[in-house]
């Protein structure tokens, strides 16, 4: 099967927790753009629901497909986010933020009800680390900053380096919020409390990808059915 056919397969199962007026945020990547055009099929077809989105991309995708949108300055809480993950671990925590999207995917995650996780089953792993951690950080004393979290890896034992994305035009990625991206290569992270807690200490950290104990239910396809871990 497919990849995109499992994608849409564990949207479709995301689709079935979506009832009328909910108020919901909407993930970015590839995964969820497949959950906005299934959304984006019932508001055609007069379902009633309003959205926030977690990038500027699912934001134009979303209001192409006529779904209304708002904003956490008009409403204080969502009742359900529907996003992707690049790692699902066993207690749920996940990394996330290959999209660059991770800072407004935080804020909208923690600001709802519920997050709902969709992916394939190449996302499940025992321990998080194998993908490199996203770690958004500000322009300003990026130098600083860098030194900051090698030694936080090191601390760690991480069993790579990090680095500065680039976009594939060979620029740096630069993500909505106008801030940078470093990709922190693990290996493994056994401790994810305390790492998210260093991180969050350097100064120039604005925020990582780790989401941990935030998800509540990940739909997971596989070639022998859609898994719902909770
Ligand atoms: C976003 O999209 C990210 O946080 C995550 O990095 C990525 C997953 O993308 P895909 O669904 O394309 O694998 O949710």
């Amino acid at each position: 099967m497919m990849n995109d056919d499992l994608k849409r397969q564990a949207a479709a199962m995301a689709l079935t927790q979506v009832q009328p007026g909910m108020r919901l945020g909407l993930g970015t990547g590839s995964t969820a753009k497949i959950f906005v055009d299934l959304l984006g099929e019932k508001v055609a077809a007069g379902f009633d629901c309003i959205c926030v989105p977690t990038s500027e991309f699912t934001g134009r995708q979303a209001a192409s497909l006529g779904i209304k949108l708002s904003d956490l300055e008009t409403l204080d809480r969502l009742d359900l986010t529907v996003d992707g993950a690049d790692e699902i671990d066993p207690g749920l925590n996940l990394i996330k933020g290959a999209g660059g999207a991770l800072l407004r995917e935080k804020i909208v995650a923690a600001s709802s009800d519920a997050m709902v996780v969709i992916a394939d089953g190449s996302k499940l792993v025992e321990t998080l680390g194998k993908f490199p951690l996203p770690i958004e950080v500000n322009r300003f004393g990026l130098g600083a900053t860098q030194r900051s979290i090698s030694d936080i890896l090191t601390k760690h034992g991480a069993q790579g380096g990090l680095k500065l994305r680039q976009t594939p035009a060979g620029e740096t990625f630069v993500t909505d919020g106008g801030h940078f991206i470093l990709d922190a290569s693990f290996g493994r992270i056994s401790r994810p409390e305390a790492l998210s807690r260093d991180l969050l200490d350097v100064a120039g950290v604005v925020q990582h990808g780790l989401f941990l104990k935030m998800c509540k239910t990940a739909y997971v396809a596989t070639p022998d059915g859609v898994r719902t871990l909770s």
